[in-house]
């Protein structure tokens, strides 16, 4: 049976903004710090089934759906065409224009790659950070394992050149199961301001891979209780497996970490790569927010590493920070409780940073 629910939210426009207002150097999206909001729109979900994935390949597009203020549109498909669980599966993401249906052929280098895309499972247990590859013709290809039987959702994050960033998303499933319960997120305990977590660090791309060292790793998030549609930040503390600070990190994709962001609906999909880490050992001071630069990250870095971000509405957010260390990659996830906002909040967040005043709160 195929139910199609037609979840075109609106886009929220507040990427471009937060952008404005956070680059006060003037930085570019593809080397200043940015945080990105994309609300999805996705496919049915459905089996996927290998005729339903021909076609949508195909010139015909029958399945995938984009939001009308989408330049392009996103079609999956896969081979074999029905996922398999714990076995590998090559993935095609095909990019085509949304108004003439042509292939996009050119994208922007976006932190060292032209897409990154981001893989959960729908209830939220499972997560990966994976980049496909250009063949050319707007084709993108990915062989990947998924580990677990359910409904899935991925989120492919891509700049067509000339035009703004885009984070289509597609919903599918593995193992024949379509459907997994919702994420009963359960935010997590602070503790002297920190929520901590022990990981084990994994090659890029395998989440499930055994025999990683062991980290520690703690978020401070900001401002106490965070709040929709105020300027936040999600300061993250690398630790080794007895809490001494990791001060060696090395940088991935070209920052010194990644943050990816998702409501607990699924439908809010935030990226935010680090701010410079200009606050290390001093006291968080909010109102300085707008002053701090974002920048090229340093060769080597670390403990902290703090992203900027503004989350669009209330609720459960979890929030999947990525480092890199001796080569292999830091993965911890984080749920948090995000308050209502503010009287005046809303407006604060599509308002440019005026930093010769300091922010009121
Ligand atoms: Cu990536």
């Amino acid at each position: 049976m195929k139910t199609k629910h037609l979840l075109l939210g609106l886009p929220l426009a507040l990427s471009g903004v937060l952008l404005a207002g956070c680059n006060g150097n003037g930085a570019t999206e593809t080397t200043g710090a940015s945080t990105r909001t994309a609300q999805t729109a996705s496919d049915a979900p459905e089996g996927s089934s290998a005729e339903e994935a021909k076609k949508k390949t195909g010139a015909g597009e029958t399945g995938a759906m984009a939001t009308p203020t989408r330049s392009t549109k996103l079609s999956f498909s896969s081979a074999p065409g029905a996922l398999p669980v714990g076995k590998a599966a090559t993935w095609t993401l095909q990019i085509n224009d949304a108004q003439s249906g042509a292939p996009v052929n050119d994208f922007a280098v976006v932190h060292d790659k032209l897409m990154h895309l981001i893989v959960v499972k729908k209830d939220l247990s499972w997560f990966n950070h994976i980049h496909p590859e250009h063949q050319g013709g707007g084709k993108f290809t990915v062989t990947t394992t998924l580990p677990s039987a359910g409904a899935y959702k991925l989120y492919a994050d891509y700049t067509p050149k000339g035009r703004a960033q885009e984070v289509p998303s597609h919903e599918f499933s593995a193992g024949g199961v379509t459907t997994t319960a919702a994420p009963t997120l359960v935010p997590d305990k602070m503790q002297g301001g920190w929520m901590t977590k022990k990981v084990t660090s994994h090659p890029e791309g395998e989440p499930d891979a055994k025999g990683g060292a062991t980290y520690e790793v703690a978020l401070m998030p900001m401002p106490s209780p965070l709040r929709a549609g105020e300027d936040s930040m999600l300061h993250f503390q690398v630790r080794d497996a007895k809490g001494k600070p990791i001060k060696d990190l090395q940088p991935y994709l070209g920052a010194m970490g990644h943050a990816v962001i998702l409501s607990s609906d699924t439908e809010s999909y935030l990226h935010s790569h680090p701010m410079e880490g200009g606050m290390d050992g001093k006291p968080h001071d909010m109102s300085k927010m707008g002053e701090m630069k974002h920048s090229a990250p340093p060769k080597s870095g670390g403990p902290d590493v703090m992203f900027h971000t503004n989350f669009p509405k209330a609720g459960l957010y979890k929030a999947w920070g990525q480092f890199m260390h001796k080569g292999k990659i830091i993965t911890a996830a984080f749920v948090v409780n995000v308050g209502a906002a503010k009287a005046g909040a809303a407006k604060d967040a599509t308002h440019d940073h005026d930093e010769s005043k300091p922010h009121a709160h």
